[in-house]
């Protein structure tokens, strides 16, 4: 006589507890390797940041480059701000209708000093500064702008973030009266985008207020947007009116349209491809050349600020954290 027979067990159960303690060793695997089912999702943590080390020589070294400006009216005419229409000329037409003064941001969440605050206050005693970055948009084109505007920790630290402000999160205006593209189901509005705590207060993140040495065209984002020059430029939130310091990586409007194909971290890589399209190279749209015809060069990792940027991710697998 068998145990199992001296125990009455059907052999049914024996077989259903061997699957059952299968399943659960299937999921311990997963659970162990989130990134392989949850990749940039709001549910799956990433590793914790590297600690980053950079000298200030390093940081001005990202602040400009000797590339060809991208022409002005190409950089206020050829724009993505889905608020005003999903056509490249649609912003630079609609976004007359944005009111930019009075304007305040809401700053919330993790901090000791949140509140309203009048964007003149926000930037009280900061004097613009010029950086000529390039903005490589995920659709695989490219710019050289010259913006103004402040360095984004400088602007953080002034609400005190806790330790438990991890990640910051930001959301545009979403006034329907002013912005005729929201009546259009195109994203989740208002449109939302975040970064790890680290990132936004690296020294190259910035708040752009204007360019070309004047103030931010409507189009562009006015009166105060995001840059982080090695993410694609969907990153660089337009027209902010909320910005919030959190435990939890927030969802943001792309990841949320498009999980599979807009991560969280989005930073410039050759060597990850879109989904639906390669990103080893870029249109760049400058000096007087045609924007049709435009050359195609190679993009760059952290479109070209590894110097800068690539200690942020040191040790974390840049595919699963696209
Ligand atoms: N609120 C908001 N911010 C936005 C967008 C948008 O549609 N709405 N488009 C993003 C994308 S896809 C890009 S490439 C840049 C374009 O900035 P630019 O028009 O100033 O070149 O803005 C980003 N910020
Ligand atoms: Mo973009």
């Amino acid at each position: 006589m068998s145990l199992r027979d001296a125990l009455r067990i059907p052999s049914a159960a024996i077989t259903d507890e061997a699957v059952y303690h299968d399943r659960r060793r299937l999921l311990a695997a997963f659970a162990a390797t989130p990134a392989l089912t949850l990749a940039g999702c709001a549910d799956a943590e990433p590793p914790p940041a590297a600690k980053v080390t950079i000298t200030p020589a390093q940081a001005k070294s990202g602040f400009r480059t000797a590339e060809e400006l991208t022409r002005y009216q190409d950089v206020t005419s050829y724009n993505n701000f889905y608020e005003f229409g999903t056509g490249k000329v649609d912003p630079s037409r609609a976004a007359k209708t944005l009111r930019t003064s009075p304007w305040s941001v809401a700053v919330g969440g993790e901090c000791a000093k949140p509140g309203r605050i009048a964007l003149e206050d926000l930037l009280k005693g900061f004097k613009p500064e010029e950086r000529i970055y390039r903005l490589r948009c995920v659709e695989g084109w490219s710019m050289v702008i010259p913006w103004l505007g402040v360095p984004l920790g400088d602007v953080l630290k002034r609400f005190q973030p806790t330790s438990k402000a991890k990640y910051v999160a930001f959301t545009t205006l979403g006034d329907p009266q002013q912005m005729p593209g929201i009546r259009y189901p195109v994203l989740d509005w208002p449109y939302r985008e975040g970064l790890r705590i680290d990132e936004a207060m690296h020294p190259l993140a910035f708040l752009a207020t204007g360019l070309y040495g004047k103030a931010l065209p409507q189009q562009n984002g006015a009166p105060l947007r995001l840059l982080v020059p090695w993410k694609y430029g969907f990153k660089g939130i337009k027209s902010i009116v909320a910005i919030d310091f959190v435990e939890k990586m927030p969802e943001t409007a792309w990841h949320q349209s498009q999980p599979s194909e807009y991560g969280f971290f989005s930073n410039v890589n050759p060597t990850v491809d879109h989904p639906r399209w390669s990103q080893k190279s870029e249109r760049r749209i400058a000096g007087s050349a045609s924007k049709l015809f435009a050359e195609r060069i190679p993009t760059k990792l952290f479109n070209g600020y590894a110097e800068q940027v690539a200690s942020l991710y040191a040790g974390m697998d840049l595919k699963k954290w696209f």
